[in-house]
């Protein structure tokens, strides 16, 4: 099965409220992930390993930063036909709406781009998930059911269904009914599946008893074209999939992988947190599928005495003595000072190594974590200035600034902004 005629589209993000305020200065999909990646690298590497080579993220605004990882990361040679392009909402637009409305609305406005003949099928993603997936594999569920528009389905529990789509399939796994993120036990009763058709479809039921869409969709390209322009629908999962199933044949495509929604902030800091144990449920080393990024040309990590357990450390880090990390992510080019303890915490790293005879404006700290520092349960965006004898912890349960102060609490989860300072003894 090849993907020859197939182009992707991957949703690049919303408003980024759920992700907020990693996504207060940056569009989401250049939201640094497990030490030296972006969020848009996931997606992208699974089309790469599948052999698709050619993308389209839809984004919000045209930022500079992430066009240029794109630009500098995915490079294909002239002959292959391959391209990484961003097309955001900024620029197609009318005047008035800034914003793509929603995940239907944004491939709607870029219909344009899907006219040239080749093109039969479109596979959507999400630009949000963690997971590893040969499309080429649903691309032949798709094929070989003859059906109009493929989903990817995950069995997942009860506990689990209210913050995802629910389908309920028939015996030969075609959808025939649908509730987006059901609320109510009487809502989840009209999809719930029998675990024995999962077992019989050769995935462990588990006692899974729903089956929750991935969010990823293969089309075949005038239906989806048709779809979009019969209705006014925005979102896929609220509007264009159910109607779908109504209305043409939709098959799932089962799978059971590892797979996380990591929308919100504190999936997100879980799913960094579950790469850096010595079995990661994600396995980043697989060598058959990796995971690209851009190419960087960095020092290795110089470390002192320290005492490092269950974490990634990337590169170009400079750690000091007497330093310990316990189940942490490390992100590149990160400075610690001596006598530093960093427990159950993401820190992203900074954008550049600052040499040590850097002059800086008076009353600003060196970008780093200053010595004599405790840093546990946080996020530390990029390009943060920690100072010295600073105690972040939220023990006390009372930080909670608004949305501009530079130490803020998300999902219980302390989080320091992008570009932000920590002044010396800060703590809380
Ligand atoms: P959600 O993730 O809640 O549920 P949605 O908010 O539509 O759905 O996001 C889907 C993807 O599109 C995300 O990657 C998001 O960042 C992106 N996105 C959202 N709004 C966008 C916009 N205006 N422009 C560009 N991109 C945008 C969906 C389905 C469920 C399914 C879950 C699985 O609706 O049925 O179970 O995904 O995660
Ligand atoms: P990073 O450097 O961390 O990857 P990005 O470069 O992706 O971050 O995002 C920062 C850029 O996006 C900045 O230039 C910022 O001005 C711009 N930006 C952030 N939010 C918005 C918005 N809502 N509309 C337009 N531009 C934005």
């Amino acid at each position: 099965m090849n993907l020859n005629n197939t182009i992707a589209l991957i949703l690049g993000g919303g408003r980024g409220t759920r992700l907020f305020p990693l996504t207060k200065i940056r569009a989401k999909p250049a939201v640094p992930l497990a030490a030296k990646y972006r969020l848009i690298d996931i997606p992208i590497s699974n089309c790469i390993n599948s052999n698709l080579n050619r993308v389209y993220v839809l984004t919000q605004f045209l930022s500079e930063s992430l066009h240029r990882h794109l630009r500098q990361t995915y490079h294909f040679d002239h002959f292959s036909g391959g391209f990484v392009e961003l097309l955001a909402a900024q620029q197609t637009v009318e005047k008035g709406t800034d914003w793509y409305q929603g995940t239907a609305d944004a491939v709607r406005k870029n219909l344009v781009h899907l006219e040239e003949s080749w093109i039969e099928h479109v596979l959507i993603l999400s630009g949000d998930q963690l997971y590893r997936m040969d499309f080429r594999e649903m691309m032949e569920t798709h094929i070989n059911s003859g059906a109009d528009a493929t989903i990817a389905g995950i069995p997942v529990s009860r506990k689990d269904a209210s913050s995802l789509g629910i389908m309920q399939v028939d015996d030969e796994g075609r959808v025939r009914g649908f509730v987006e993120k059901p609320q109510t036990e009487e809502q989840l009763a009209t999809v719930r599946m029998d675990p024995a058709w999962i077992d019989a479809h050769g995935v462990p039921s588990k006692g899974r008893d729903c089956l929750a869409s991935m969010g990823l969709y293969i089309f075949n390209k005038d239906v989806m074209v048709d779809l979009l322009k019969s209705t006014t629908h925005e979102d896929y999962g609220k509007g264009i999939f159910p109607e779908a199933i109504k209305s043409h044949k939709v098959q799932v495509h089962l799978f059971d992988g590892y797979w996380e929604d990591i929308g919100t902030i504190r999936a997100f800091y879980e799913a960094n947190l579950s790469l850096a144990g010595s079995h990661p449920p994600f396995d980043i080393r697989n060598p058959h599928a990796p995971i690209f990024s851009r190419p960087r040309f960095l020092p290795p990590t110089i470390m002192g005495e320290s005492n490092i357990k269950g974490s990634l450390i990337a590169d170009g880090c400079r750690i000091g003595n007497n330093v310990t990390i316990e189940n942490s992510v490390i992100g590149l080019r990160t400075v610690i000072g001596d006598n530093v303890t960093i427990k159950d915490s993401v820190v992203m790293g900074a954008d550049k190594i600052q040499a040590d005879d850097e002059v800086r404006p008076e009353g600003v700290l060196p970008i780093g974590i200053g010595s004599n520092s405790y840093i546990s349960s946080a996020i530390l965006d990029k390009n943060c200035r920690i100072g010295e004898n600073v105690k972040i912890t939220n023990a006390a349960g009372d930080i909670d600034k608004g949305e501009d102060s530079p130490l803020q609490v998300r999902d219980g989860i302390s989080i320091v902004i992008k570009n932000a300072q920590i002044e010396n003894n800060f703590q809380a």
